[in-house]
């Protein structure tokens, strides 16, 4: 009757094991097709509002590419988010598949 208590409980630390691993989620790294870079402080500006996204973890723009390389929590933001937070800077971009 204990022993099976224990095990029971054993189990349920096994699934709250999963669970927080879900929480934690690896970092995902996307690149970003930007739009609208005309000259060279326009990816200071993207960096700066990717960068302001919560869960982003690193943000590389590069102007001749017109490309910005996200890394960022997938438990805390989305794509959606980093393609947003461009937009409300004033430069369009879509998720490079
Ligand atoms: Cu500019």
């Amino acid at each position: 009757m204990l022993k099976s208590l224990f095990i029971a409980l054993g189990l349920g630390g096994v699934l709250a094991c999963c669970q927080c691993s879900a929480v934690h989620a690896a970092p995902r790294t996307v690149t970003l097709d930007v739009s609208g870079m005309t000259c060279v402080t326009c990816p200071i500006t993207v960096k700066k509002s990717l960068s302001r996204v919560d869960g982003v973890e690193s943000v590389d723009v590069s102007f001749k590419d017109k490309q910005a390389t996200v890394t960022f929590d997938d438990a805390k933001t989305t794509t959606e988010a980093l393609t947003r937070a461009t937009a409300d800077a004033g430069f369009s971009s879509t998720v490079r598949p």
